[in-house]
């Protein structure tokens, strides 16, 4: 027999079965690429994911040399499964879906009516060659049993194994060079979307990096605090304190009228009565949106920047803002019409200092709008339990009918929209926020006449945006509705105000400030200021310079403050970002972002450093300030 000729026909086979199935997969992940923006990176990208592909089909070819036709095509499956999804999921959140999400399977089914409503029948065409390449391999295994060659070639597949290696080196190789030119911001637009998943997975498992402690102690000690004639101090002791998370609502609804109209009249008359207005607030939440925006309001901490941080802080010891409360004998709890089980809230809540949760387990679940119970019920069901509960209480309300698609029951869509805007997704927002407006009326209404409004605070506050500037559509229509390009630093704008029934207070609050600073206010409110250096935000009332660092939804790096945004590039190129003065418009020099963007970047690692090593005990104990001495200590042991 002529050993050579058998063993030179299916490898050169094997090369172009090879390449058939990696060249139509590199294909379609370059279109996501297009779609994605990648562009700097284009070529980069598409080479580096060809790499990998290739390395993934030598894999397959070396662990199933028997069965790799099959196996090929099952891995063609997977990897366009995975293109499909990505491309759903940028539709919304315009980046590619964290390997960290494994752990909210369990929550698609809550959130389907917004999974498919964010479908094209377009997308599915992904598929296409998928099928044709399946009734291929049906023909072509039928036609010739070319596996048993391989099961002759033991050897053979030592050098596939052999070019396997070669490949993931020259790919980590790869990787080093882009984290060098992108001063170690790996992202989806310079990684691609396969090489980007395995990083992310990658990095689930690393340890925190380590943050440069004179960094960090810059970062540290701008969040000043102004000790002396506190502002506001202990204006809310005593009182109950109720905490609206108002879903989705962003703060230019509030500024802009339709036909004569108030999208959110009641919220309008709230910032002109007894309450601290603070119209320059920004919200800052990670991979866990309404839930992150709850553990940022809490703790003072950042979201994890890998899975939601419910999840990623898992079994963590904190202290939060119901915590401290309970220490002035604050009974706490929460009130949410879904899942209990949604976002790990009813494992979290105890951790958090929430005592009592009440969800759709306790709720009569007899008005589902979209996701769960309408804010209608939610208020109406709650008071009998807010009646029970000894005085002072903590209540947190997590709304919900306001929530992405935005479709509201046409009895509920009260605004007279203009002709221009039925059907529109911006018409749809604006309708859910004025019934969620029109709710929060008639749960004021409500305190009153159970005789819980005088006594209380009234807080509320937009989790994160509603409606993404990155979608084309969306941007036209919201920058016709409020006459200005819509921009980041608009998207990111959330109202929080502060309601002091029978206070003769009235202030709008112009300073920039984050959810990361929510937690430090409401504690020297209620007269129990925090340490400084206890958390990561400050306390809004009583400093000269606000600072919001950003991080998941737009590159880590970014940051607002009182004049300036900055937007990091998502190629993860400094020189490539954009920053301006939010207020003229004007450009501002990159030059001058340079510290603000360290500082962002110094403050989030830090904060998860904190939270994955749990060192809130040690911080209560010796401040952030300790745990950087920690740092330098073990960095001078390391060398
Ligand atoms: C679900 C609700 C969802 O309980 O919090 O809101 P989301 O996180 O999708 O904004
Ligand atoms: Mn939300």
């Amino acid at each position: 027999m002529d050993w050579g000729k058998r063993l030179e026909k299916p490898d050169s086979q094997i090369i172009s079965i090879i390449s058939i199935f990696v060249i139509t997969l590199l294909a379609k992940i370059m279109i996501l690429h297009w779609i994605m923006g990648v562009r700097q990176y284009f070529i980069h990208a598409a080479l580096m994911n060809f790499v990998t592909l290739t390395a993934l089909y030598l894999l397959f070819l070396f662990l199933f040399p028997g069965r790799y036709l099959k196996a090929f095509w099952w891995v063609h499956l997977v990897v366009t499964g995975l293109i499909f999804v990505n491309t759903v999921y940028f539709s919304h959140f315009f980046t590619l879906v964290p390997v960290g999400s494994v752990f909210q399977v369990g929550q698609l089914g809550g959130v389907s009516e917004s999974i498919f409503a964010l479908m094209r029948p377009l997308y599915f065409l992904y598929f296409a060659d998928t099928i044709c390449l399946r009734i291929w391999v049906n023909k072509k295994k039928r036609k010739e049993n070319s596996l048993s060659l391989y099961e002759e070639k033991p050897r053979r597949n030592g050098i596939y194994a052999l070019a396997f290696i070669s490949l993931s080196v020259a790919l980590v190789g790869a990787t080093q060079l882009i984290a060098f030119s992108t001063e170690g911001n790996l992202r989806p637009a310079n990684l691609g979307m396969i090489n980007y998943h395995i990083y992310d997975a990658f990095r689930i498992t690393r340890p925190a990096p380590i943050v440069d402690p004179d960094q960090a102690e810059e970062a540290v000690q701008a969040i000043e605090t102004e000790e002396a004639d506190r502002r506001y101090e202990g204006l809310l002791e005593g009182r109950n304190i109720i905490v609206i998370l108002a879903e989705s609502l962003q703060t230019f609804p509030m500024e802009h009228q339709l036909g004569g109209q108030d999208i959110t009249p009641v919220l309008n008359d709230l910032t002109n009565q007894e309450t601290l207005y603070f119209s320059n607030f920004y919200e800052q939440v990670g991979w866990g949106n309404t839930s992150d925006s709850e553990f940022v309001i809490h703790n003072g901490f950042y979201p994890s920047t890998t899975t939601f941080s419910y999840q990623a802080y898992e079994g963590n010891d904190f202290y939060t803002l119901p915590m401290h409360l309970k220490k002035h004998g604050y009974s706490t709890m929460a009130f949410h019409g879904n899942d209990p089980d949604f976002w790990s809230r009813k494992s979290a809540y105890p951790g958090q200092g929430i005592d009592q949760f009440y969800s759709s387990d306790e709720f009569d679940m007899n008005e589902v709008i979209g996701l769960g119970l309408s804010d209608y019920e939610l208020y109406k069901q709650s008071i009998p339990w807010l009646k029970e509960t000894p005085e002072p209480f903590y209540a947190f309300y997590i709304t919900l009918t306001c929530h992405h698609p935005f479709i509201l029951p046409e009895q509920y869509q009260w605004l007279d929209l203009p002709a221009e805007y039925d059907d529109t997704y911006l018409g749809h927002y604006l309708q859910s926020v004025h019934y969620m407006d029109q709710q929060i009326g008639y749960f004021l209404n409500l305190l009153k006449e159970e005789g819980l409004y005088d006594d209380s605070a009234i807080i509320i506050y937009g989790d994160h945006q509603g409606v993404d500037m990155r979608n084309v559509e969306i941007e036209e229509q919201v920058s016709r509705f409020i006459g200005k390009p819509y921009e980041e630093d608009e998207m990111f704008r959330v109202p929080l105000m502060i309601h002091v029934p029978g206070s003769d207070i009235g202030e709008e609050i112009t300073l920039a400030g984050g959810q990361i600073d929510f937690f430090p206010t409401i504690a020297n409110l209620i007269g129990d200021p925090l340490d400084p250096g206890a958390v990561l935000g400050q306390d809004l009332l009583n400093i000269k310079e606000g600072f919001v660092a950003k991080q998941v939804h737009v590159s880590a790096g970014s940051f607002i403050d009182n004049e300036n945004i900055f937007i990091m590039s998502p190629e993860g190129l400094y020189d490539n970002s954009r920053a301006w003065n939010y207020k003229t418009g004007e450009p501002v020099s990159l030059e001058e972002t340079r510290k603000g963007y360290e500082r962002a970047l110094a403050e989030i690692t830090l904060s998860e450093y904190v939270m994955e090593n749990n060192l809130i005990g040690r911080v209560q104990e010796h401040g952030l300030g300790g745990i950087l001495d920690n740092i330098r200590f073990l960095l001078e042991l390391g060398k």
